[in-house]
């Protein structure tokens, strides 16, 4: 293995005995050490091509058996706040708190084996990773992974104990460098690039509108931006109210302003749900037990006038 260049002989020889540790853990699957981590079967048909994405803006694949059974239970004919409170009642409710330090194995579940990545599927780079390529210290894009909290545990105050800070939808794996790159970084779309990760995800000048082009902005690249978009809208609905703060330029407490949200808009339906996607929603699921309503259900985005 390779040791941190910052590190004395004592931190590697905790880092050495970390990654052994996690190497057992995370490699023998069929008997977790956590017992969050049951292993849930993938759904992807094994003839489907890697690397494709999706059909035309705002066609989204269809939900799931398990997507309809869940939201089973949310009336037709609700909208707006009504639609916002049953969907939180059920997804605040319906859930299992997983522990922060189980990311990690979590993620071999809910992002291994995605779009044409045999390893551990990365939001912010190309890199496929082994399990034990989780951070540790970073120097450069591709060093190591980590859990990235998408939309920034900053603007809830940076509290680690309530649900957000662990929740697997939105917490994803991320390039330890170019998470530390975004920072706390709106999205949107930028120009001016300063930064281009491995993936196609910039940072740049914002150019979303309604935003100044002083501002710096994080833009993922095409084939995840819809992935984003929905999981904000998850968090916004999912945690409604349950925010202290803060005022930031993306969000008030849980509830998106409305440049990102127009944007968020906008990626949702240029970046339709394709079955990648889907099945990580269909795995988080099978470890949290509860999920994205709006993977499943696309259409709740425009039956919600205000996230
Ligand atoms: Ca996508």
């Amino acid at each position: 293995m390779r040791c941190p260049i910052l590190g004395g002989m004592y931190r590697c020889a905790l880092l050495t005995l970390f990654v052994l540790t996690s190497q057992a853990s995370c490699r023998d699957t069929s008997v977790p050490s956590d017992p969050d981590a049951r292993i849930v079967a993938p759904l992807i048909d094994a003839a489907f091509v890697p690397g494709i994405d999706a059909g035309p803006p705002g066609v989204h694949v269809e939900p799931t058996a398990a997507g309809i059974e869940y939201f089973s239970d949310i009336s037709d004919g609700l909208t707006d706040s009504a639609l916002v409170g049953a969907l939180h009642t059920k997804l605040a409710g319906d859930h299992v708190e997983l522990s922060f330090a189980s990311l990690y194995s979590h993620y071999e579940t809910t992002d291994g084996n995605r779009d044409g990545c045999n390893g551990i599927f990365d939001f912010y780079s190309s890199k496929c990773w082994a399990p034990e390529e989780a951070c540790g210290n970073y120097m450069r894009e591709g060093d190591c992974f980590n859990r990235e909290h998408s939309w920034p545990k900053s603007w809830w105050g940076g509290g680690t104990g309530p649900d957000q800070h662990q929740d697997l939808i939105a917490v994803i794996p991320a390039d330890g460098y170019v998470n530390n790159q975004r920072g706390q970084l709106p999205l949107g779309e930028v120009s001016g690039t300063t930064y281009n990760s491995t993936n196609g995800s910039r940072i740049g000048n914002c150019a979303s509108l309604g935003i100044a082009t002083s501002q710096r902005c994080f833009e993922p690249p095409n084939n995840l931006k819809g992935d984003m978009a929905r999981i904000y809208f998850y968090m916004a609905v999912r945690y409604e109210g349950e925010f202290g703060c803060c005022s930031e330029l993306s969000v008030e407490k849980s509830n998106l302003n409305q440049w990102q949200e127009n944007q968020l808009r906008l990626w949702h339906n240029d970046d339709p749900v394709d079955v990648w996607e889907r099945e990580r929603n269909e795995r988080v699921f099978g470890l949290q037990r509860n999920r994205n309503p709006f993977v499943d259900f696309p259409a709740y985005v425009d039956r919600i006038s205000d996230f």
